[in-house]
């Protein structure tokens, strides 16, 4: 046989497999194992004043009840609509952002996904409540809710509140693990007094009376950003990280694990005046500007932010933060760092060129 016949010959021999709904892995071994990862997902930017003028509009146009659970508009990643990815800000993870009025109740309920909150607006006089611990949330506080725990929202104050919501949601779909269910009254019972974890838990040290208390969730449900502050504060007498600043990882005071399990979360300072070199990793994150301006090259294309603004950093995409402002900045960042991490899959690689800084390339521009 010459090559060409050998090819026809292979050719449909293939087909014959097909009908059988059988595959050549000859074909195909290089599309299923890929040299590098490959995605569809593109980095993306959103504005915070956009943001908050259309949840201000929803205000009087929704109102919350079992109908409608909760007033949230989510970042919806154009380059993930076409495939039917509703809600999707990467392949893993979802963010939301929701108001709550003052004297509103958005009801509760649970489900298989992780989520983390991180306040945006608000004064400590709304709170969250997990499995009966109410917690009050102020500005620059994550708040947890463990998959599968009880959690609604209320508002003791006068002002509007807004927080960001971050879920596992492309995650957990993929892995076919979904499960919703509504609690049978608006809210679940108190079980103690409000915010009995950060009591216990917020400083890095334990109270003798949870000795017994299980890793797993994480006892603390909410990050006081005043420690947080404190805690980057303290990095800044070291030398900070050339990719990533000064930064933290959120993590669970008994196992210093992840601080949600699934869901990897992180804040970054990024002193006034100063910029990171570029690397990349399997994780992508969903980002949130809690203060300061600059920008962040990805993959060549600068993205220019103030405070309040969201963007996406695709998985295995480099990537570098850039500070203009007078004052300095902090990011914080949600991931699906944990889940690779536990897998193995995590690589991580620095960008060699140019003394470690992209070419700009393009400046972004929104679709
Ligand atoms: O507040 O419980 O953005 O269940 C998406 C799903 C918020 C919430 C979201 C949720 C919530």
């Amino acid at each position: 046989m010459n090559q060409s016949d050998h090819r026809k010959a292979l050719d449909q021999f293939a087909d014959r497999l097909a009908k059988d709904h059988l595959g050549p892995l000859w074909d195909n071994l290089g599309t299923m194992v890929t040299k590098q990862p490959t995605h569809k997902v593109k980095p993306y930017l959103w504005k915070w004043q956009t943001i908050r003028n259309y949840l201000l509009e929803a205000g009087p146009l929704l109102a919350l009840g079992r109908e409608s659970e909760r007033r949230v508009i989510y970042l919806q990643n154009p380059s993930l609509i076409h495939e039917g990815k509703i809600g999707y800000a990467t392949d893993t993870l979802y963010v939301g952002i929701q108001l709550l009025l003052p004297g509103e109740v958005a009801p509760s309920h649970r489900h298989s996904q992780a989520a983390i909150r991180f306040i945006i607006e608000g004064k400590g006089d709304a709170f969250t409540t997990v499995n009966g611990e109410k917690t009050y949330m102020e500005r620059g506080d994550l708040v947890l809710t463990p998959p599968w725990t009880w959690h609604d929202h209320g508002h003791e104050g006068t002002e509007p509140v807004f927080w960001m919501d971050g879920l596992d949601v492309g995650l957990v779909k993929t892995l076919t693990g979904s499960f919703f269910e509504p609690y049978h009254d608006d809210t679940y019972p108190l079980n103690g007094p409000a915010d009995s974890s950060v009591a216990r838990y917020a400083s890095g040290v334990r109270s003798i009376s949870e000795r017994k208390v299980r890793g797993y969730p994480s006892p603390l449900i909410n990050y006081k950003w005043t420690n947080i502050k404190q805690a980057l504060e303290g990095l800044t007498r070291l030398d900070a990280d050339p990719y990533d600043g000064y930064a933290i990882d959120y993590v669970n005071p008994v196992t210093g694990g992840s601080a949600d399990a699934r869901l990897g979360t992180s804040m970054q300072k990024i002193a006034a005046g100063t910029g990171t070199k570029a690397h990349r990793h399997v994780h992508s994150a969903c980002y949130h500007v809690l203060e300061g301006e600059g920008y962040t090259v990805i993959n060549g294309e600068k993205f220019e932010w103030t405070q309040g603004d969201f963007f996406i950093v695709p998985p295995w995409s480099w990537h570098e933060h850039h500070s203009t402002g007078q004052t300095d900045v902090h990011l914080f960042s949600m991931n699906d760092r944990p889940v690779l991490e536990i897998l193995g899959l995590d690589q991580e690689e620095a960008y060699a060129e140019n003394n470690g800084n992209q070419f700009i390339e393009r400046i972004f521009q929104p679709e």
